[in-house]
């Protein structure tokens, strides 16, 4: 009998998810988990929503919620498709959990100490108007190489080439369409992934013989381009706030860490949300399975191939980084794109079956065995 730690991406907190959503990530990692159950394996299966980041923001103000309530009442709404779904989780938390905090920002002092993560001052956009400054995908204008009036200040999705919002032609911000921008100076925390590279490209060497194609061939093209340091930090309101013991002026301008830096981390942080829910007379042992965890746990990640290289590249530098004991991933899936009517699902432009629709149309098990039969592989 092996111990297993199951776990699938984390589904964005922003919407209902449609089924292509599903498929890569939450059933395939329910199905195998309920598999090695049934073998008498002792599993943990945890998920959680991810919670922070702009678009939880934009989505908030939208409904006009504060955010901490809009995200409450979302990871209900999506918890209650799960449960419909009949995702057997032994524990759905929060990113916006006490517990994130405390892991994320204890992660960040390691990898300070450790000489991983640095300050740097970088020029960012700023509106006057909304008060904050505004991220690179939420500064629109006209791209100057196709002429697109809808571009981003990340990249224009007419002719793909990729920008920088200082290229737009006729700024304005996303948020409020306002066109006084300003561009001023302001300081981040860098992950310094460089100087990881060499470290994340032997364990992927020892790891990933074992891993399907995709994944492999996603992580290998990464490293191939060479890790770029990352900014980790965001000028926003809702995140894991940047502990001011170790960087006070940081702190008390209010940055936050970047969404893909804590999300990773709520796999950990989740599994102590499980222990710290424990009825009364059982104890639960979160370290054991993330902490000098020993060969008898094997982890397993499930999720779509958009999120492979935070989970081959970035998530494993961090943890690499932090010089502790914590485990890493064995094996990860990672899936294709389902697709409708030959195109992609889309949240955005809602096109595809949605999770709750679904339901209401049949139950869980036609849906459940369709998806898994058909599954993108
Ligand atoms: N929330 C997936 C997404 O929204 C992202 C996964 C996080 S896994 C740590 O596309
Ligand atoms: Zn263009």
């Amino acid at each position: 009998m092996a111990r297993h730690l199951v776990t699938s991406a984390l589904p964005y907190i922003n919407g209902i998810k449609h089924l292509g959503n599903m498929v890569g990530s939450m059933l395939p990692a329910d199905v195998y988990s309920r598999y090695l159950r049934q073998r008498g394996h002792d599993v943990l299966y945890i998920c959680a929503t991810d919670e922070h980041g702009t678009p939880a923001e934009l989505a908030a103000k939208e409904q006009g919620l504060p955010v901490d309530e809009f995200c409450a009442r979302a990871h209900d709404a999506q918890k209650a498709v799960y449960d419909g779904f009949e995702l057997a989780f032994d524990y759905f938390g929060r990113s916006s959990s006490p517990q994130n905090a405390e892991i994320t920002q204890h992660f960040a002092r390691k990898l300070y100490e450790n000489g991983f993560i640095e300050e740097r001052a970088i020029r960012q956009v700023y509106s006057p108007v909304d008060g904050r400054f505004l991220p690179d995908r939420y500064v629109e204008g006209t791209c100057p190489h196709c002429g697109y009036d809808k571009a981003r200040g990340d990249q224009c999705e007419n002719c793909t080439r990729v920008l920088d919002p200082t290229d737009l032609i006729e700024p304005r911000s996303a948020i409020s369409g306002s066109t006084e921008l300003e561009v001023r100076e302001t300081k981040h925390l860098f992950l310094l992934q460089s100087k990881l590279q060499h470290e994340v490209e032997a364990w992927i060497d020892r790891v990933s013989p074992e891993w399907p194609h995709l994944s492999t061939s996603i992580a290998r093209k990464w490293l191939t381009e060479g890790l770029n340091d990352r900014a980790i930090t965001r000028d926003l309101d809702w995140g894991v706030p940047v502990p001011a013991d170790t960087w006070p002026e940081l702190a008390t301008e209010g940055k936050v860490f970047y969404v893909w830096f804590d999300a990773p981390i709520e796999y950990i942080a989740a599994t102590k949300e499980w222990a710290d829910a424990a009825p009364d007379g059982e104890t639960r042992d979160w370290k054991s399975w993330w902490y000098e965890a020993d060969d008898t746990v094997r982890y397993t990640q499930f999720m779509a191939k958009d999120n492979v290289p935070f989970h081959t590249v970035m998530f494993p530098a961090t943890e690499l980084g932090v010089r502790e004991p914590w485990k890493k991933v064995d094996l990860v899936k990672g899936f294709n794109w389902l697709t409708y009517y030959g195109g992609k699902f889309s949240t955005s432009q809602k096109r595809g079956v949605f999770t709750d629709t679904a339901l209401s149309l049949l139950p869980a098990d036609y849906w459940r065995y369709f998806l898994v039969a058909n599954a993108p592989e």
